[in-house]
């Protein structure tokens, strides 16, 4: 008897197999096990003239199990159940609802129908996890969609509405919303009604022939992606997968094999298991040992930020995007105008590019009430104060934020390194004092930092992360220090290249070990961008940026910086700057140590990142390792084929990782050096 299986049988011959294996029926081994009993019993039953598989709970089965991958597996197999579905001796109508992904939509094609409810979502989204579909979906898809429309939808992963799968003919009925097992049986009936014959997607050959017109379209569609997919195995796996199914159709199970083959490389690649252990991490980092579900969130129905400038309208949109009124906030018009303006724009362009409609702009903008001066936030359930970084300056605003705000208000600050308890201490409610920390821009990056102060109460912690998810951020919680998680950690990239350069290498052979690490841009770069003045404000000691803003070398806004710029911003290496980092250099008493390869500079610089990561680790700043890699992938483009600073280093070896640090004469965190000499790691 099935564990996750419930079986009927409607009138008309229709079997009705019901699996239920929460959260997401994904297809572990109860639920194939509960499929192959559901087949053994209808195909043995002489009544049943068609099967209807539905799954109960919040959706259709959404894939393979993927705690099961590396591990010994166990039969039936996803493919031997596909095999049995696609082999059955009547017509099987798939029922669908919620999210059919992955192995679960390639279930769907091995039924003979497909009938969703109109807010069901289907696709194959394997290619986030460093996979492509290995259940036939990259030989069945394409004799259904076409190439062309295959290639999009399998490399880039994204689920579709049903309106659309029916469209491509993903789907062949919706069913009324709510009435999804009436209509698939109904459906099924009418099937063996008109005696209709049961016809499978292998057998469907014309769009492939097509497609052999242009096998010239492959290596184009990968050229045209290359820049997009740099460092990534699966997208031009899965283009391959599909030239074989155009060039061994109609034989299904010569490109199957192809298929196999592709998926098994990749299965066993350490980009996929980066890309399986980041799924997984995104959702760790929402869970707070000591906050469970019986802690209440507070509610928030309006938003009060202070300060229109970058930060504050990147953080406002974010709120007006999920339709929460904002009170924005400025000491006077200009300023406050400014920052409208910037909105505004921001919207405008978006909806130049047709991703949303001027319409949807008004009524965006339409939910700020843009005031001059503190007392406007009395009525507000949250105020996120985004001015600028100066204690004094934090400390005089909280300090009339909690005379002004309402009791049970949420008092927070996206201050980027000051210490929270600090700033909460000018409250008489530090238990409402929380940090939340952007990446800018705000309204794009996904990454959100919730400080948990001495004093914040599990309920202003939970609500804070809680808004991160409906904002459509990843909340990672952080304790107080300097810079918390990212910033503390990525730091020392930028720390280690401007004292390595003084050693050699130069800014071009650092960028360049970085960017084909997999880093977008590499730190001098990346500093040019940013402008040298910005980053130098407040620094006191000689570095290589102070010498340059001395030379009035700013970036490439102004007189290049550890670059030269050409009108179009090209760069090239300077010899001022080098000279610069040759003076600085003489004066710090560093002598030249000469070139050094790729992975000798990459382990320079962001081996230290590690060791702070541990540190962060000991101190309690951060709650898992994960959580700092998710920080970093999303605070800083920490290119996420490789999982992060922290499975990397486990991917490296923490032993190689603790010999480089020393090597470099830099000490191992305690955490580190005791997890390397005990052959232990961080993430696995
Ligand atoms: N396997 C195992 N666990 C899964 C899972 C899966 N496929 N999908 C979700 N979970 C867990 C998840 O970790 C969480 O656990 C809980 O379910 C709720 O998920 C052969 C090789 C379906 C859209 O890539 O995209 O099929 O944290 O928090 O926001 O070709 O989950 O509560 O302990 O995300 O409502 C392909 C992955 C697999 C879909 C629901 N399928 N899942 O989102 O809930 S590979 C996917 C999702 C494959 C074949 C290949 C989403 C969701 P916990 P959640 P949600």
């Amino acid at each position: 008897m099935s564990e996750v299986g419930t079986y009927t049988v409607e009138d008309g011959g229709i079997g009705v197999m019901t699996i239920d294996n929460p959260p997401v029926n994904a297809l572990g081994i109860a639920a194939r096990l509960a499929l192959q009993e559901g087949f053994r019993r209808f195909e043995g039953d002489a009544a049943v003239k068609a099967i209807v598989v539905i799954c109960a709970g919040r959706t259709f089965f959404a894939g393979a199990d993927i705690t099961e991958f590396g591990k010994t597996p166990q039969e039936p197999n996803l493919l031997a159940v596909l095999d049995i579905i696609e082999g059955s001796s009547k017509p099987v109508v798939a029922a669908i609802h919620g999210t059919a992904l992955g192995g679960g939509f390639e279930l769907a094609l091995t039924c003979n129908y497909r009938v969703a409810v109109p807010s069901a979502k289907v696709g194959l989204p394997e290619v986030n996890l460093g996979l492509l579909p290995g259940a036939g979906g990259t030989q069945r898809l394409p004799r259904i969609v076409g190439v062309p429309a295959a290639l999009d939808i399998i490399t880039g992963g994204k689920p579709i509405g049903a309106q659309k799968a029916l469209e491509y003919g993903m789907i062949d009925a919706l069913a009324e919303e709510g009435k999804l097992r009436e209509d698939a049986v109904a459906f099924a009936r009418k099937v063996v009604a008109e005696g209709k014959p049961a016809a499978r997607v292998r057998d469907r050959n014309e769009k492939l022939e097509e497609a052999r017109a242009d096998m010239g379209q492959f290596d184009a569609y990968i050229a045209k992606n290359a820049r997009a997919w740099r460092g990534f195995k699966a997208q031009v796996a899965i283009v391959r997968s599909i030239q074989a199914a155009v060039e061994t159709a109609p034989d299904f199970d010569a490109g199957f094999k192809r298929e196999r083959e592709l998926f098994h490389e990749l299965v066993t690649s350490t980009e996929s298991a980066a890309l399986r252990y980041y799924f997984f991490a995104e959702r760790e980092v929402a869970k707070i040992p000591d906050i469970g579900k019986d802690v209440a969130t507070l509610p928030v129905a309006k938003v009060g930020v202070i300060g229109a400038g970058t930060m504050g309208g990147g953080i406002t949109m974010n709120f007006l995007n999920v339709g929460l009124p904002v009170t924005l906030v400025e000491m006077n018009q200009e300023a406050l105008d400014r920052g409208l303006g910037v909105i505004r724009k921001n919207y405008e362009n978006t909806a130049k590019k047709g991703r949303m409609t001027q319409e949807q702009v008004e009524q965006r903008m339409a939910l700020i009430d843009p005031k001059i001066g503190l007392e406007a936030l009395a009525d507000v359930d949250l105020v996120i104060e985004a001015v600028f970084e100066e204690m004094s300056v934090k400390k005089d605003i909280f300090g009339k934020l909690d005379t002004i705000c309402k009791p049970g208000a949420i008092l927070a600050s996206n201050t980027s390194f000051l210490d929270l308890n600090e700033i909460a201490s000018a409250t008489s409610r530090p238990e409402a004092v929380v940090g939340m920390h952007y990446f800018s821009p705000a309204n794009v990056m996904r990454l959100l930092e919730v400080v948990r102060g001495a004093k914040t109460s599990r309920e202003v912690v939970k609500t804070a992360m809680e808004l991160g998810k409906t904002t459509g951020k990843v909340a990672v919680l952080a304790g107080v220090c300097h810079g918390f998680i990212a910033n503390r950690v990525m730091v020392q990239r930028s720390l280690q290249a401007e004292q390595l350069v003084l050693e050699g290498p130069s800014p071009q052979d650092v960028d360049q070990a970085l960017y084909d690490y997999g880093f977008a841009m590499g730190p001098f770069a990346m500093a040019d961008l940013v402008g040298l003045d910005v980053t130098t404000r407040g620094v006191t000691e000689r570095t290589l940026r102070t010498d340059l803003v001395k030379l009035d070398r700013l970036g490439q806004k102004k007189n290049g910086g550890f670059y030269d710029y050409d009108e179009n911003r090209k760069a090239t290496p300077s010899p001022v700057a080098a000279q610069v980092i040759a003076d600085l250099a003489k004066f710090k008493g560093v002598a030249p140590k000469g070139a050094l390869s790729t992975e000798e500079i990459v382990g320079r610089l962001l081996y230290p990142v590690v060791n702070e990561g541990a540190k962060v680790l000991e101190a309690g700043i951060a709650l898992r390792a994960c959580d700092i890699d998710v920080a970093c992938i999303l605070g800083y483009n920490w290119p996420l084929y490789t999982g992060g600073p922290m499975f990397w280093a486990d991917t490296v070896g923490l032993q190689k990782v603790v010999d480089g640090l020393k090597a470099a004469g830099i000490e191992p965190a305690k955490l580190l050096a005791e997890k390397a000499a005990k052959g232990e790691s961080f993430t696995r």
